[in-house]
């Protein structure tokens, strides 16, 4: 029978089969191995075989293969792979200029690691309505930066109902991933979309002075108008996955147009004369900020290199 993988626990996984019951199953044991280079070899939206085991439960034979899949390093062991979801269709990257501030530096490494792994990403800034007239301004600032490289940019308020419909428009019959620092609303947000799923939020935690998550492990819910939201665990760092630093251009959308005409092919973009990606720095066509993340990137994929 084959299935969807819509909740992880590390051992217990929840699924939905194709008549859309919910059943709760375990890995076959031989099935363990095949992941042995990442933390977890079945992720929430893999696609799955199950069969009857000898106790008459349900155990997964078989991963189907993945159409893409979100990685990071494992929190616990770094040389690790640690697959947030696979077979995902978009992500939205749920930022918040303050309470908490998202540092505009996470922003460009989730979109690194997102171009890596072939998955569109929507910006939605939640909290705006605890944004002063300055903030606004800032905002709009960081907005028309990011739409110039080619990323949707929203604005929400999870908590008034601002901007949710649009969110609605753009995840209507898609696998979506929400990601974002902890307490930027994520699943505030996805209560505001489908407020019957009653997830709970940061502030019902605070209350047993515990995170809402116990693990590090996503959950995915099914939209009533037709696909799934995944709400992960709030992450503050991003670690990048292995990327070859002459290839990291490529992943900043807005220096792709420029890189062949660059002086030398196998041009760094750092200290190469007639630099094309430097000249439209200079020019402003391509926004300061994202090429300092670019530089701060490309050290530290040189560094791991070299090891
Ligand atoms: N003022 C305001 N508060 C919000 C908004 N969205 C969420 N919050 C509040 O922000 C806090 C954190 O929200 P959560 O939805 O728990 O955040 P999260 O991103 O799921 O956090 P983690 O589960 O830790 O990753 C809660 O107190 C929410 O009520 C918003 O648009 N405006
Ligand atoms: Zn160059």
């Amino acid at each position: 029978m084959k299935a969807l993988v819509i909740r992880s626990t590390g051992s217990w996984y929840t699924v939905i089969s194709h008549d859309n019951q919910k059943i709760e199953c375990r890995l076959k044991g031989k099935l363990r191995l095949k992941g042995y280079h990442s933390t977890n070899p079945v992720v929430v939206g893999d696609m799955v075989t199950l069969e009857k085991s000898e106790s008459a439960d349900y155990v997964i034979k078989e991963v189907y293969d993945r159409k893409n899949q979100m990685v990071r390093l494992s929190p616990r062991h770094k040389h690790m792979k640690h697959v947030i979801a696979a077979n995902i269709d978009m992500a939205i990257l749920l930022v918040t200029i303050s309470k908490p501030r998202t540092s505009t530096g996470f922003i460009d490494r989730y979109l690194v690691v997102a171009e890596e792994f072939s998955v569109p990403v929507t910006i939605v800034f939640n909290k705006i309505d605890l944004l002063k007239e300055k903030e606004h301004k800032k905002l709009d600032e960081i907005i028309e930066r990011y739409s110039n490289c080619g990323y949707p940019c929203l604005k929400t308020s999870a908590a008034k109902n601002t901007g949710i419909d649009e969110v609605k428009k753009i995840i209507k019959g898609k696998i979506c991933l929400i990601s974002g620092y902890s307490g930027v609303g994520k699943s505030t947000i996805i209560n505001a979309i489908y407020p019957e799923l009653n997830i709970k939020t940061a502030e019902i935690s605070k209350q047993t002075g515990k995170g809402k998550h116990t693990t590090t492990y996503a959950e995915m819910h099914q939209m009533p108008f037709g696909g799934y939201l995944i709400d992960t665990p709030g992450t503050k760092e991003f670690a990048l996955p292995e990327i070859d630093p002459r290839t990291l251009s490529h992943h900043f959308p807005e220096m792709v147009p420029y890189l062949q005409y660059c002086k030398f092919n196998n041009c760094n973009h750092v200290n190469e004369p007639d630099c094309a990606v430097k000249d439209a720095v200079s020019d402003g066509q391509i926004d300061f900020n994202r090429y300092e993340s670019y530089l701060s990137m490309l050290s530290e994929l040189q560094l791991k290199n070299l090891y």
